[in-house]
């Protein structure tokens, strides 16, 4: 990462008015989140990340499905933000008009004070019934298998819901109030199409700013790696903070090659 470069996305990100920050499971690495494409380690390694976040997945396995994602939601609850989520809600009280716009689906974002980042894929939060859509409760503690890879100080994990398939990952899914469906996590699955308000607030916001910044994404999943191309082809630059070369690189102006809570603080100095 140049200091040069440095320079200039710290000037770029100064002079804009209207700033959108495009964050991605890169930007929770730091917190212990694994990244979408490391989300399967311990128990669930021998799986495919991008199979079990399917509508037709939870249909065959509702019980597997819904434990990977309550595994998923115990890991960010014992998560803390970090300095790149500092920095972003910092970006955002400076700037005269800023959007945060995620990929992620936990509330790293809000918890370091980012006011209402717009969730292009859901959350772990708001759990849903699969049959009738009404808004279900969330459990009181995720149910967790162990032998994954939380941190070592968690605490001994209580409640959970194992179904007796024996195998520490299956947790039969909570049944609906009423419709007696199965509740499914609240995320947007591949195949599903993404929240309509959210998609068009975040196209409008990236086709009127005059910087977008984007953070920890492979820039792979579509229709949200859209959104810093929109800006571009707008004319905004695009500042891009990845440790890794991604395809968001041949539409970045600045590249800065770092881990986000190293890289995100140093704009915002
Ligand atoms: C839809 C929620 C239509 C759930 C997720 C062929 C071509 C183009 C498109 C398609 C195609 N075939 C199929 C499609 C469509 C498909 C798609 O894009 N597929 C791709 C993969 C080819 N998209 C869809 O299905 C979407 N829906 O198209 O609907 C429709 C319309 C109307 C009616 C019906 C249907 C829905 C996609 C939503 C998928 N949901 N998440 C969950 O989380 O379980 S996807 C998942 O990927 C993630 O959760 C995240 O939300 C998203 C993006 O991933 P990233 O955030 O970028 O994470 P990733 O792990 O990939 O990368 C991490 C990056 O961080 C890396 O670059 C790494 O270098 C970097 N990093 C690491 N450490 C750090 C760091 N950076 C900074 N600091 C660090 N410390
Ligand atoms: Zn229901």
């Amino acid at each position: 990462m140049g200091e040069r470069s440095v320079r200039e996305a710290a000037a770029l990100l100064a002079q804009a008015r209207h700033v959108v920050v495009f964050t991605g499971a890169g930007i929770s690495a730091e917190s212990g989140v694994p990244t979408f494409r490391d989300a399967l380690t311990g128990l669930w390694r021998s799986f495919d990340a991008r199979r079990l976040a399917t509508p037709e997945a939870f249909r065959d396995d509702p019980a597997l499905v819904w434990g990977w994602y309550e595994w998923r939601r115990a890991t960010v609850g014992r998560a803390r933000p970090n300095a790149g989520h500092v920095a972003v809600a910092a970006i955002e009280a400076r700037a005269p008009h800023a959007v945060v716009v995620t990929q992620n689906v936990d509330d790293l974002h809000e918890r370091a004070g980012s006011v209402a980042p717009i969730h292009l894929h859901g959350s772990l939060s708001a759990p849903r019934c699969s049959a009738c859509a009404r808004p279900a409760p969330l459990p009181a503690e995720p149910p967790l298998p162990d032998g994954t890879s939380l941190p070592a100080e968690a605490p001994p994990l209580s409640g959970g819901a194992p179904d007796g398939h024996g195998d520490g990952r299956r947790v039969a899914p909570p049944r609906c109030t009423h419709c007696a469906g199965p509740v499914r996590p609240g995320v947007v699955w591949f195949g599903e199409a993404l929240p309509s308000a959210a998609l068009e607030a975040a196209v409008e916001a990236a086709s009127a700013c005059d910087l977008l910044l984007t953070v920890g994404t492979s820039g792979l999943v579509y229709p949200a790696a859209e959104i810093p191309r929109v800006a571009a082809r707008f004319g905004a630059p695009v500042v891009q903070v990845n440790p890794e070369e991604t395809p968001l690189d041949a539409v970045a102006d600045v590249n800065l090659r770092g881990p986000a809570a190293q890289v995100l603080p140093a704009l915002v100095r």
